[in-house]
């Protein structure tokens, strides 16, 4: 976790979705630091607030749960919904049918910034020998892709119809450490993930802007250029363990679609039926 002074406080009350989410997990504390209230939702029950937290429990496909859970919200931090390939009805549930009624919220209830966590899955399907930067057309690498394709095209509607602005994260792969040679090039460490949802939160202007959520990592498929005005500065990278990576996994065999694309073992994953 990062060390912050008192100044840090710059919002009244930030809503956390998917709080109870692996990445939601790690940043309800750090986010903390950042507000007076954290207001904090799972679909599950999160129990007991910590100092400094409302708790609510919210599925997003509940249009009503969800448009309570926006009320008196100056920004939102949205983590929640299907963060993996899974069954279909699931991934309409929370990505498609939640980021409707998270949006819809958002403008009932004059919410004005939505950190949203998107995904490099909705450009899984270019390969690891390109470099992209954050225009070049959507390929996604399955159905949890395409949800986070019509997520991005969610949040433009909304900041051209609305003038609600978002910050689209297309997160590579945020674990404690590169777990093989893929995240080489996708690891970002959980102090970078703050950093940049902490960026994208207070960044003054951002109309609607992707950005890859990557470290500084030397191996890398994408290009942050556009998004540059964000003031993201990445302090940490997959290089300190690339020798270990490259020890556990000597060989890449190119000729199997989880090595050659970007998105890795999501490019053959699903249907589940
Ligand atoms: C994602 O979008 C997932 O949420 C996460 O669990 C990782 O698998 C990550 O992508 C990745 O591409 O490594």
């Amino acid at each position: 976790m990062l060390s912050k002074p008192a100044s840090a406080i710059r919002f009244n009350r930030l809503l956390l979705t998917g709080a109870a989410g692996n990445l939601g997990r790690e940043l309800r504390p750090r986010l903390r630091a950042y507000c007076e209230v954290l207001r904090v939702s799972h679909r599950s029950d999160l129990g007991s607030p910590e100092a400094g937290e409302e708790v609510m429990t919210a599925a997003l496909e509940d249009k009503a749960a969800v448009l309570a859970l926006l009320e008196g919200v100056d920004a939102v931090v949205h983590m929640g919904g299907v963060s993996t390939e899974q069954p279909w009805e699931d991934i309409l549930a929370g990505n498609i049918v939640g980021g409707y009624n998270l949006y819809e919220a958002a403008r009932k209830q004059g919410v004005k910034r939505i950190v949203f966590a998107s995904s490099n899955h909705v450009t899984g399907f270019y390969r690891q020998d390109e470099v992209l930067d954050t225009h070049v057309p959507m390929r996604p690498d399955g159905f949890y892709g395409l949800s986070k394709a019509f997520g991005e095209n969610l949040a433009q509607l909304y900041f051209d119809r609305w003038g609600i602005e978002t910050v689209s994260l297309r997160i590579g792969s945020s674990f404690p450490e590169p777990a093989d040679r893929r995240m080489l090039a996708t690891w970002m460490s959980h102090d970078d993930l703050e950093r940049l949802v902490v960026a994208s939160l207070t960044a003054p202007i951002v109309g609607h802007t992707v950005i890859y959520g990557m470290s500084d990592n030397s191996t890398t498929w994408w290009d942050n250029t556009h998004a540059r005005h964000i003031g993201y500065r990445p302090l940490d990278s997959s290089d300190v363990f690339r020798d270990q990576v490259e020890a556990r996994q000597q060989r890449v065999d190119r000729n199997d679609p989880t090595a050659l694309y970007q998105g890795g073992g999501f490019v053959t994953k699903g249907p589940f039926d």
